[in-house]
């Protein structure tokens, strides 16, 4: 057998006929339509997924396998809203907390000179605004002018923009000014407008979260999207809200990242739901790299998944492996993720990645290799 043409030939008609015009589709760089993507999850071997996720990395990504230098700051856990799959807010924690300008900024100043990204992310404060996150960005940019400011999730830009009486557009135009770099993928959780009013009926529609980002993309602000799955959603919903992000990415082509995020249960409101199998984990992720065939790039965000399973999902489309994070986050140790204290040398994400055989890229945020 000579190439994956014929494997996936072979294996197709092996285990189900239904898999032949999929199986052609992905090896012509067609898009699958929403009733195959759906068959992909109902009845596909998860072997034969992870071959044609396969496919698709290959022709983005070759055998490169990427990582960044980066750590987060969430400024705050004090929340207007209440979702109910949340471990992070000040509605399940003991403590209330709030970073201030100058605690972020000394946070900043302590990170190794060779990072090159700041991740921003946390609660939506009532009483914080669009003044003092950019006054955050520019502080930030006049400390460390070469750090790309990744900053503040579709949730958070929403409270801000509308609370300073600014369409999306202008509120994004001024954020950029201040040094906004781009846009993180959190708060997509589901599309679906049922389950988001269930677990999050609070949060900000989803038409505003794809809004504010196709906003940023007609900035020029690059934007990463996320999946919350594996709590009460059923295979449809993640077809809808993956054929949603393929949709906008047609018209944009400002997504760099698509980022999974497995659920998970602890200290809070959903705790009464289990936790789906790590098979589930690389079924949604092959399928994600074969459906969002216009994405170049499928995060495992180590810190949820863990670094295990993150290594295996190199097998099942994903070519991006976040990065060394440096102990900076707390939403996942809190809800329960084996990783209580992620941090990962340089040494240590190479390690991890050339394991599997791939090549282990250092990039920047927006995929260059760093040499
Ligand atoms: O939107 C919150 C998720 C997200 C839980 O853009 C939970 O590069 C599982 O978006 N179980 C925020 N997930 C984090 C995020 C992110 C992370 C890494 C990289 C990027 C990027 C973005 O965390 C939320 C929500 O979907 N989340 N609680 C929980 N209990």
């Amino acid at each position: 057998m000579s190439s994956d043409t014929d494997i996936t030939d072979v294996l197709q008609r092996s285990v189900n006929p239904e898999f032949a015009g999929i199986s052609a589709k992905v090896h012509n760089g067609q898009p699958l339509n929403p009733a195959e993507g759906l068959l992909l999850f109902e009845k596909a071997e998860l072997g034969f997924l992870g071959i044609l996720a396969d496919i698709v990395r290959k022709r983005y990504n070759g055998d490169k396998a990427w990582f960044i230098r980066n750590f987060h700051v969430e400024p705050t856990n004090i929340c207007i809203n209440r979702c109910r799959f949340c471990s992070f807010s000040h509605h399940f924690s003991s403590s209330k907390w709030e970073l201030t300008v100058d605690d972020i900024l000394a946070i900043v100043d302590r990170q190794d000179k060779t990072v090159r990204e700041i991740h921003i992310t946390g609660a939506v404060h009532p009483q914080r605004d669009i003044i003092y996150y950019g006054e955050l960005l520019k502080k930030i940019k006049a400390l460390r002018p070469g750090l790309h400011v990744k900053a503040y999730s579709a949730v958070e830009l929403d409270y801000m923009i509308i609370k300073a009486g600014m369409d999306y557009r202008s509120g994004l135009k001024y954020l950029k000014d201040c040094g906004l770099d781009s846009v993180p993928g959190g708060g997509a959780e589901i599309f679906d407008e049922h389950i988001r009013e269930d677990i999050c009926g609070m949060k900000t529609t989803s038409d505003n979260w794809l809004g504010i980002h196709r906003a940023a993309h007609e900035l020029g602000l690059p934007s990463n999207a996320t999946m919350l799955y594996g709590h009460v959603e059923s295979y449809a919903h993640r077809i809808d809200h993956l054929e949603r992000l393929r949709q906008l990415q047609n018209h944009t082509k400002g997504f760099n990242a698509f980022i999974p995020l497995k659920f998970h249960r602890f200290n809070n409101e959903m705790k009464d739901v289990a936790e789906v199998p790590v098979t589930e984990d690389m079924k949604m992720y092959a399928v994600s790299r074969i459906y969002l065939d216009n994405f170049p790039h499928i995060k495992a965000y180590w810190p949820a998944l863990g670094r295990k399973m993150a290594q295996v999902s190199l097998s099942f489309g994903v070519d991006d492996m976040d990065g060394t994070i440096n102990d900076s986050t707390r939403i996942y140790s809190l809800a329960g993720a084996e990783e209580q204290s992620p941090v990962m040398t340089v040494s240590g994400m190479k390690q991890l990645i050339e394991e599997t055989g791939r090549i282990a890229v250092e990039r920047d945020s927006l995929y260059r290799p760093v040499i």
